[in-house]
């Protein structure tokens, strides 16, 4: 196997179970070297928390890509998280267009938005920004609410195949070279991945767990990346994170004061049997 070394950019959420404290655990259980870019560091992260501290790091962000290109170093894929303004998105471009290696894998999960509505301290102008990233991107990982923003469409939370066609059609034409569309579901009691690769649909539909879990987004985004840089295909890659998150979900639910974060680390080892199968 050739050693893959990826770069992930996003925040430190010191307490909260998502971003960085799961990317990098994740994918280093993936078998694959993670290099991280701190984008902010938050007390907790901003969903259900009161009063966290944020430090911006935009301005360490091309001083550290200088320092990268000094070095020569380079990385076979550059995964984008959650980021905290669109300045920080101009900067990613940078990393983008200066320590890539030749066929770097750009996978960008637009984490902004869940459930009809934008993360606190997200606006319109951060959505065009994101727009232009995605557009850069090899692989997008929207869920519905993030995939409406994008292509300015009407957030619905009962839709039909086409509904769910024309929004992909739509991030393809921002420059998106393929997606994978989390949280579809089609049927009561159900949902799925839609998987669109080089102009083909495949979906994965799974069981609806109810008792939904903060930060399974990052979890998802996370486990893609490690198996697809560990050489899976994209629909193969796509199921194993579906089938991970899941497991975390199973692991958490019921836990009524564990309503931050999924607890995705007693789950890790069934993540390695996956990847490794
Ligand atoms: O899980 C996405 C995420 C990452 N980082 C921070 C967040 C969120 C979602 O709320 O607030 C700081």
């Amino acid at each position: 196997m050739s050693y893959k070394k990826i770069l992930t950019v996003q925040d430190i959420s010191c307490v909260g179970q998502c971003s960085l404290t799961v990317a990098l655990p994740i994918i280093s259980a993936c078998g694959v070297e993670c290099a991280v870019l701190p984008s902010a560091v938050l007390s907790t992260h901003t969903y259900g928390f009161n009063g966290f501290t944020f430090r911006d790091l935009t301005d360490d962000m091309p001083k550290i890509k200088d320092h990268f290109v000094k070095e020569g170093i380079k990385f076979d894929a550059i995964y984008t998280g959650y980021l905290g303004s669109a300045k920080q998105i101009d900067y990613v471009i940078d990393f983008f267009n200066q320590t890539a290696n030749d066929d770097c894998v750009k996978i960008v999960d637009p984490a902004m938005a869940d459930n009809g509505s934008l993360y606190t301290g997200f606006d319109i102008d951060f959505v065009k920004a994101m727009r232009t990233l995605c557009g850069k991107a090899d692989y997008v990982l929207p869920n519905l609410t993030e995939a409406c923003f994008l292509t300015d469409t009407e957030y619905k939370t009962e839709y039909d195949k086409s509904y769910i066609d024309g929004i992909i059609e739509k991030l393809i034409a921002l420059g998106a070279k393929n997606v994978i569309f989390t949280g579809v579901s089609y049927r009561e009691g159900k949902t799925g991945i839609v998987v669109f690769e080089n102009g083909e649909y495949a979906y994965y539909e799974h069981d609806f767990l109810p008792g939904s879990c903060h930060g399974t987004g990052d979890i998802y985004a996370s486990a893609f990346t490690g198996a697809l840089i560990r050489g899976k295909n994209a629909f193969e890659s796509a199921q194993i994170a579906a089938d991970y998150t899941m497991e975390c979900i199973r692991a958490t639910a019921d836990e009524k004061d564990h309503w931050y974060g999924a607890k995705f680390e007693p789950v890790l080892g069934k993540l390695i049997e996956m990847i490794n199968q």
